[in-house]
């Protein structure tokens, strides 16, 4: 089966989490990913966060799979003799560096255009223009800036960043529709143009039904939140709602059975207004299908807390999995809080491709996330990352065509690292 980015290079100039998670997605779809790193240290995650001695920490293999690797001083006059010559050669380059970074090595997108008129200049950074604009961003700081922390956790405690990677993650995946929109765009133009993704705008979009609460509160009380049945007055910014839903059916996590001892038997319990008839039968309270004061989803609004603490008694007699079974039945959408544990023995997961196993040569076999876009008609199989600067000598050669001679030059210079080892491996 071919692949849907068959035929695009990548010049990906990414580190840590945000970028990398960008040019992965593109190498799971057969982009060509070449990964430009600095002699002997490489991407700062390889070393981060290490669970064995001297080998790819697990955060650099998780984000950096399908991807070759060269290593290249940039600061160097042969190493910038060798950048250029990528950037003449790749459809796109990608770089999370700090705002500056590229520029400083010569990268600007004036002469980027001027060398190579088709190429595309993708960028993330923490803030978009503004007065934040210099300023070096990590995941939280992103969650805090784009408004995900203040309307997360309780009301009555601090600001809280959650688990999934909004920033680096999230924004990667903005990045990279941003990269095969102008690469669609470029088939009409013929020419390339930057796309610029910053990471407090991205977490912003996708929090932006608070921004919707925001201007409802201007209106009257958030209905939906418990809150508001607790009669506990809204301020004039949209509060930390804890496990409420977020949308217009109210919902909330509940316990199962062993929640005692399992920190995760736990379900997600949605009351979805069709489906009130069979919820209300399945815990006992036949009578609310037709009582006024819980009819209706408005009638509900005041009581959610009973409610959902009568749901609760039922749930609290299931484990999550039973539970779950029982409402799937009735349509009642609800789903199990599931620990990483569980989801890494998932065989449905496994059986999509989602979650893979992969062998490295040092590290032994581990657990990847793989492709969660699954297209038809493009496969997508998930290979180790690579080593550091394992690729440098083969795309020298096959790439961008240097001779022997010029490689021998290229690595005298000081301008590229390992090549002598690989090339003899
Ligand atoms: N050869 C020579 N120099 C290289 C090089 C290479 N192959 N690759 C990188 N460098 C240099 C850069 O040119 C830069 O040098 P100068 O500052 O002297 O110009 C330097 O390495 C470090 O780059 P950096 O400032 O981007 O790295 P950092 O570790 O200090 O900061 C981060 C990391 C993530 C805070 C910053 O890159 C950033 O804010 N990026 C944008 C936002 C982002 O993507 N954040 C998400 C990160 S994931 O949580």
């Amino acid at each position: 089966m071919s692949k849907a980015l068959e035929g695009v290079k990548i010049l990906d100039f990414t580190h840590v989490q945000s970028g990398p998670t960008c040019t992965q997605l593109l190498a799971w779809f057969g982009a060509d990913v070449i990964k430009v790193e600095r002699p002997g240290a490489g991407d700062a995650t390889r070393a981060q966060l290490q669970d064995l001695p001297d080998v790819d920490s697990l955060y650099f293999t998780m984000l950096n799979h399908n991807k070759r690797s060269i290593t290249l001083d940039s600061k160097t006059p042969k190493g910038k003799e060798v950048l250029w010559r990528l950037v003449k050669e790749c459809d796109v380059l990608v770089e999370n560096f700090a705002p500056g970074a590229l520029a400083r090595m010569g990268l600007t997108w004036e002469k980027i255009h001027e060398a190579n008129p088709r190429m595309i200049l993708a960028s993330v950074k923490g803030f978009g223009p503004g007065r934040y604009e210099e300023c070096k961003v990590y995941e939280n700081v992103a969650q805090c800036a784009g408004g995900s922390a203040s309307t997360t956790g309780f009301r009555d405690g601090i600001p809280m960043v959650t688990g999934a990677q909004i920033g680096d993650s999230g924004t990667g995946l903005h990045l990279a529709l941003g990269i095969v929109t102008a690469l669609f765009h470029r088939t009409v133009t013929g020419l390339g143009q930057k796309v610029d993704c910053a990471m407090q705008d991205s977490v912003l979009n996708l929090c932006r039904v608070k921004l919707r609460d925001q201007q409802r509160l201007d209106h009257g009380p958030l209905t939906e939140y418990s809150q508001f049945g607790e009669g506990i007055p809204f301020g004039d910014s949209t509060p930390r709602a804890g496990n409420d839903s977020g949308g217009g059916q109210p919902g909330r996590i509940l316990k199962c059975k062993g929640w005692e001892h399992d920190p995760n038997a736990y379900l997600y319990f949605i009351t979805q207004a069709a489906v009130w008839a069979p919820i209300c039968d399945i815990i006992g309270e036949p009578g609310w299908k037709t009582d006024p004061g819980y009819a209706t989803p408005k009638a509900r609004l005041p009581h959610l807390n009973e409610i959902f603490t009568r749901i609760e008694a039922w749930t609290m007699k299931h484990d999550k999995f039973e539970a779950m079974d029982i409402l799937n039945e009735y349509d009642i959408p609800c789903g199990p809080i599931l620990s990483m544990k569980e989801i890494a023995a998932d065989e449905s997961l496994r059986k999509t491709g989602t979650i893979v196993e992969v062998e490295h040569p040092t590290r032994g076999t581990y657990l990847t996330v793989g492709n969660p876009i699954k297209l038809s008609a493009s496969s997508s199989e998930v290979t180790r990352s690579p080593l550091l600067g394992e690729h440098t000598d083969e795309i020298l050669r096959s790439v961008l065509k240097y001779t022997d001679a010029e490689v021998d030059e290229i690595a005298h210079s000081g301008a590229v690292g390992r090549i002598e080892k690989i090339a003899a491996e």
